[in-house]
């Protein structure tokens, strides 16, 4: 297999609304993120993946596009983009766009014609049927609650949007829809990024009329027209967010010989604390043991014919320290126990901001202290239905996605620093105990940890290239080997709060990482302490 850049690299990502904000109006911006570069640098990452920034109405914070060749007013200008490529590529660091275009807001200039009428040229850029027994054209959901139709009184017909009625999804069976996204991938492509991340993509090939909508028959066909438009010859990191991918669908994606990506974001192991054929709201404890069968079965399973994303978070995501781990007691030792476990992982790695520092989830108290459209939504559609709203709350405290997107705590001043005025989205009380400058103050703080793995990936090729080994322990220790070229390393994991004893065959020499600080020389009778993580050579 070609070795690529994108397998090297450590990938961060930016989600700009909540990252740092330079004018003082409590919204993150352009102009934030490329003053906090240097400190991206220290981390020593490669890439940013920078959630959208594009022209925007916000029903969904920026997911919703008005205008993929524009900056939405609130994060800056064309110019401060361009000059956050140019400053990031000063820093060896490339620019990954969000790529949102399985639909666009109902603002966009191509469903403002759309509306228009039947026979408007744009009609056929998204969507449309008929009512059918006065109603709507079938059962298809929205992810953000209610069906996924919505009337249009003008035209008597329905569109489709599988998230908000704000999203409208494009039609891609349409050629033009098609050309004119290629065309614009290429707009940002000629200003040098070095990648996309693109969204819902396994929607794009849907059949409404069939209730398809993920994985449908001419999606591969697509991506692989779309690589040859744009992409294709240069090498860029391209990632698809595909929730329903098994081993098998994703190397349809990212086996070098079908030229579609390069990666996929699988979500199998993200959907096992929920009921099975539920939601993600009806909440399941986590069972380890699950966990590592699924992580274990997608670092065998791809073999040279794909590549992993290795991820615990994202925007979308509650923070995995909060989520599997233990954001009180043990909050730095599980934080760090969760950045070795997956960075020693065969794959590229992605950190979502704030989790180098340890960050945790925010709880609320009150629906009215909820931003996210999918959160509210849900809230009103199970209180209807009859649900207790304690146990909704709960979902929301546990499961929504504000968790993770409130401002990052940079340091201890009013609002952690993120803003002098009122920030969008109220800043996690903590930002006192956990911030930024505190980390950097603190050699034994998260951050660090973050900064070796990364630096570790850098020097030692078993980390990107060397096969990966589950290694048979008790369900809440998660052991494995990577081995290269001769050389083997052994990862051992307390997935606790709890002592365990385990013993490895294995005579073991020096220590690359830990998060506790005694020496490991003897893993034959091992205590581990509480979320105790470590990677030692073997002999
Ligand atoms: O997310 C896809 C998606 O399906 C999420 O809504 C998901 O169901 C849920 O948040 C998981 O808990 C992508 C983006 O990452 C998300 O932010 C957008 O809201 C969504 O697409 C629509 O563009
Ligand atoms: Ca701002």
């Amino acid at each position: 297999m070609q070795k690529h850049w994108w397998q090297e690299t450590t990938v961060y990502q930016v989600y700009p609304r909540s990252f740092k904000d330079s004018n003082g109006d409590g919204i993150g911006d352009l102009q934030g993120v490329i003053s906090k570069l240097d400190y991206l640098q220290n981390l020593g990452i490669g890439a940013i993946w920078l959630s959208p920034v594009y022209r925007s109405p916000n029903d969904d914070n920026g997911y919703d596009i008005s205008d993929y060749e524009d900056i939405m007013q609130e994060f800056g200008t064309m110019a401060d983009m361009d000059k956050l490529i140019a400053e990031a590529k000063k820093r060896n660091i490339r620019i990954v766009m969000d790529l949102v275009v399985n639909h666009t807001s109902d603002e966009h200039k191509w469903f403002i014609e759309a509306k228009k009428g039947k026979d408007n040229p744009y009609r056929d850029y998204y969507i449309w049927r008929d009512p059918k027994d006065g109603g709507v054209p079938n059962d298809l959901k929205s992810s953000f609650s209610g069906s996924a139709w919505q009337y249009d009184e003008k035209s008597g017909q329905y569109y489709l949007h599988l998230f908000s009625k704000k999203q409208p999804d494009l039609n891609w069976e349409n050629p033009k829809v098609r050309q004119a996204v290629y065309d614009m991938m290429n707009f940002w492509i000629d200003k040098g990024i070095g990648g996309f991340r693109m969204d819902v993509i396994d929607l794009i090939g849907k059949q409404p009329d069939k209730e398809i909508t993920g994985n449908g028959p001419k999606l591969h066909e697509y991506l692989h027209e779309m690589n040859r438009a744009t992409f294709g010859k240069k090498d860029m990191l391209t990632v698809g967010e595909t929730w329903g991918a098994t081993p098998e669908i994703a190397k349809m994606y990212s086996d070098p010989k079908r030229e579609e990506l390069a990666m996929v974001f699988q979500f199998e192991h993200s959907e096992l604390d929920q009921q099975p054929g539920k939601q993600k709201w009806d909440l399941l404890p986590l069972n380890v043991g699950k966990l590592k069968a699924v992580l274990a079965k997608w670092q065998t399973e791809l073999g040279n014919e794909g590549w992993n994303s290795l991820f615990w978070n994202n925007h979308d995501l509650p923070r995995i320290v909060s989520r599997w781990g233990n954001d009180k007691e043990y909050r730095v030792e599980s934080a760090k126990m969760f950045a070795i476990l997956l960075h020693m992982m065969k794959g590229t790695p992605y950190i979502y901001q704030g989790e180098e520092i340890g960050m945790t989830n925010k709880p609320i108290a009150d629906i009215s202290e909820v931003e996210d459209i999918e959160s509210r939504n849900m809230y009103h559609e199970r209180l209807e239905a009859g649900y207790k709203k304690a146990d909704i709350i709960k979902s929301i405290n546990t499961k929504g996605r504000d968790n993770a997107r409130t401002p990052i705590q940079w340091d201890e001043s009013e609002n952690g620093g993120f803003t002098t005025g009122t920030p969008w989205l109220a800043v996690n009380p903590n930002y006192k105990q956990i911030n930024v400058k505190d980390a950097l103050a603190d050699k034994n703080s998260v951050f660090y940890t973050y900064q070796k793995l990364v630096q570790l990936r850098k020097d030692n090729p078993i980390m990107i290239w060397g096969d990966f080994k589950l290694l048979d322990t008790p369900d809440t220790i998660f052991a494995y080997e990577r081995s290269y070229q001769g050389q083997t390393w052994l990862i051992v994991n307390n997935f606790s709060n709890d002592k365990q004893t385990v013993s490895f065959d294995e005579k073991v020499g020096e220590t690359i990482i830990q998060n506790y600080d005694h020496a490991i020389k003897d893993v034959s009778k091992l205590e581990l302490s509480p979320w105790e993580s470590f990677v030692v050579k073997v002999e």
